[in-house]
């Protein structure tokens, strides 16, 4: 039976994502399209995921697109991920629940850390690499 890695590999074999195509965290990058924005600087944006899985859903993004198997350079999303991190630990500590950072199509070892290459992420469905904040509640693992 196919992994969820292996199936997402081979939807992006049927339909691949076009690198050179905007992506919908492009138009909200260019604000052509409406975003709630949380945080914005000259690299990188954070703002609410528009289908929340958690009270708490944001998206952090680096504003220049990376490629598919691209890596999202460190000083990219060192203010974002030192934002999103102490934003997330304030969520924690106001609701007393969990809170849980999960950088698609890409390993991220500590909010603040070196990121390893971005690699087709299960399920993935915006190709612009992103990470998902969540928190506001309890959550388990996988964390939706
Ligand atoms: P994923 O499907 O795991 O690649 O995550 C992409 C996320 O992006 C998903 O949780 C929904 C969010 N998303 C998709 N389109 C939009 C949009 O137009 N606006 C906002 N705010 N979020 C979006």
């Amino acid at each position: 039976m196919a992994s969820e890695k292996e199936k997402a590999q081979q939807v992006a074999a049927v339909r691949p994502p076009a690198a050179d195509q905007p992506t919908i965290f492009d138009k909200i990058v260019s604000k052509k399209i409406p975003a709630t924005i949380l945080f914005e600087d000259s690299t990188a944006l954070a703002f609410k995921d528009i289908s929340p899985q958690a009270p708490v859903h944001f998206l952090v993004i680096p504003k220049k697109k990376t490629g598919l198997t691209g890596s999202p350079s460190k000083k990219s999303f060192k203010r974002a991920t030192e934002w999103s991190s102490m934003m997330a630990r304030t969520d924690a500590r106001q609701s007393s629940t969990s809170t849980c950072m999960c950088w698609e199509g890409a390993s991220l070892k500590q909010p603040w850390a070196d990121t390893e290459a971005c690699l087709l992420a299960p399920g993935q469905s915006v190709f612009h690499v992103h990470l998902h904040v969540l928190g506001g509640k309890q959550l388990g693992w996988p964390p939706c």
